[in-house]
């Protein structure tokens, strides 16, 4: 019998996470995920996975750790010696980055030193995914592809431009297959709360039960390409399959405002959003990402990737997977 192949993934606790420990687990990896201790549990997204690893045929193995600590990120890397490397831990949200820059430039920027550091001293053949984003092109005009100049305009942003540079850094003064998927904005039910589409979708399986009445937001005339996350953690594990390390755009090439989102999820249920949607100024940033537009077309000509499920879509099934959860559903059905 051939040994399974082994994969890390940090923030495996997370959306992108979970899905990627799913598809890896269903193609026949061991599967090892980076957790943080809390005094609370926030393993929703992959209990489903995990219930008992001494049970046959369960491959998922958990580890305590965080990505700032940089000998805990040599230990692991030293002990499992894993094939590839899935570095999607990170402080991921654009606002909350605002408030808390100097932890962000840590856990989203100099976190990612740590893991290519521990490679460059075990392993220089292992292979690593850096979670890069759309974030980084900012300001830049669409439509953004993989030679579009970055403008960041938040500190995540600014904190995801280090990762980006680092990884290529390392690819090319260590050989390493070390490479960047800079995606666009991915989402699901399994989609944190506070992002904008989650949120819209939860209040509106909230409306329909009468458990709400108004949704608060700030700034509703954004675009964003909003794709469906399972198919960007398939282009994340493609990546890493490819001959040569390269970085690639993944996006679905449409726009949609926040208003189209909340037109999409509300029509939906036969709503008119207008009639629950108000404004609240602490949603603005202080610097907004205007218009994201991807172009994937080299991931589409060198990986055979391409999104199929489009915004229209995406909001249905977000609002069907929240109306279920209120019906009482299991989490690990989403
Ligand atoms: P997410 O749901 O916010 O998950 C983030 C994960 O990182 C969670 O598992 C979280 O653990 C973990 N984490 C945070 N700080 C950590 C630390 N210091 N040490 C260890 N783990 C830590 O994010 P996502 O949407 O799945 O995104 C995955 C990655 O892709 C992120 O790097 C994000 O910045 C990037 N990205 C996302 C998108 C998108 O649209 N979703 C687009 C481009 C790039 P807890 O569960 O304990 O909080
Ligand atoms: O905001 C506007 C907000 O927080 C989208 C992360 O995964 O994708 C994500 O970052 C837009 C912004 O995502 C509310 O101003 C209006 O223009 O859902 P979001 P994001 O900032 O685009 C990128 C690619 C990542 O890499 C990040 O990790 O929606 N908006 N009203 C609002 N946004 C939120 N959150 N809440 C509101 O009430």
């Amino acid at each position: 019998m051939t040994e399974a192949r082994r994969a890390l993934i940090t923030g495996v606790t997370g959306q992108d996470g979970s899905y990627m420990a799913q598809q890896l687990l269903d193609k026949g990896y061991e599967v090892h995920g980076l957790v943080r201790r809390s005094s609370t549990f926030n393993r929703g997204r992959i209990d489903h996975l995990h219930h008992d690893e001494h049970l046959p045929g369960k491959n998922l193995h958990l580890h305590y750790g965080d990505v700032t600590d940089a000998a805990r990120m040599h230990q692991l890397v030293s002990e499992l010696r894993p094939l590839e490397v899935y570095n999607l831990a990170a402080q991921s949200h654009v606002r909350v980055s605002f408030d808390e820059p100097l932890y962000t430039a840590g856990a989203t920027g100099i976190s990612t030193l740590n893991l290519l550091e521990a490679i460059r001293s075990v392993d220089t053949s292992i292979r690593f995914y850096q979670a890069s984003t759309s974030e980084m092109f900012g300001a830049s005009p669409p439509p953004q592809n993989e030679d579009t100049p970055f403008y960041p305009r938040s500190p995540y942003g600014a904190a995801k431009v280090y990762s980006y540079w680092i990884t290529r850094n390392y690819r090319e003064a260590y050989d390493m297959f070390a490479v960047n998927g800079q995606l666009f904005n991915h989402e699901s039910p399994r989609r944190g709360e506070t992002f904008v589409t989650r949120k819209i979708t939860i209040a509106v399986a909230n409306i329909v039960q009468g458990e709400q009445s108004e949704l608060w937001m700030g700034n509703l005339d954004a675009v964003r390409d909003w794709g469906y996350a399972p198919e960007y953690t398939d282009g994340m594990w493609r990546m890493l399959q490819a001959d040569v390390p390269e970085d690639f755009v993944l996006a679905t090439g449409t726009a949609y405002t926040i208003r189209d989102f909340l037109a999409f999820a509300f029509e939906h249920v036969g709503l008119d959003w207008q009639e629950y949607v108000k404004f609240d100024a602490k949603f603005l940033r202080p610097t907004e990402v205007d218009e994201l537009i991807g172009d994937a077309s080299k991931a589409k000509q060198r990986l055979g990737w391409e999104a199929t499920v489009l915004p229209p879509e995406l909001a249905k099934i977000m609002v069907d997977a929240d109306m279920a959860r209120l019906g009482g559903a299991p989490e690990g059905q989403f």
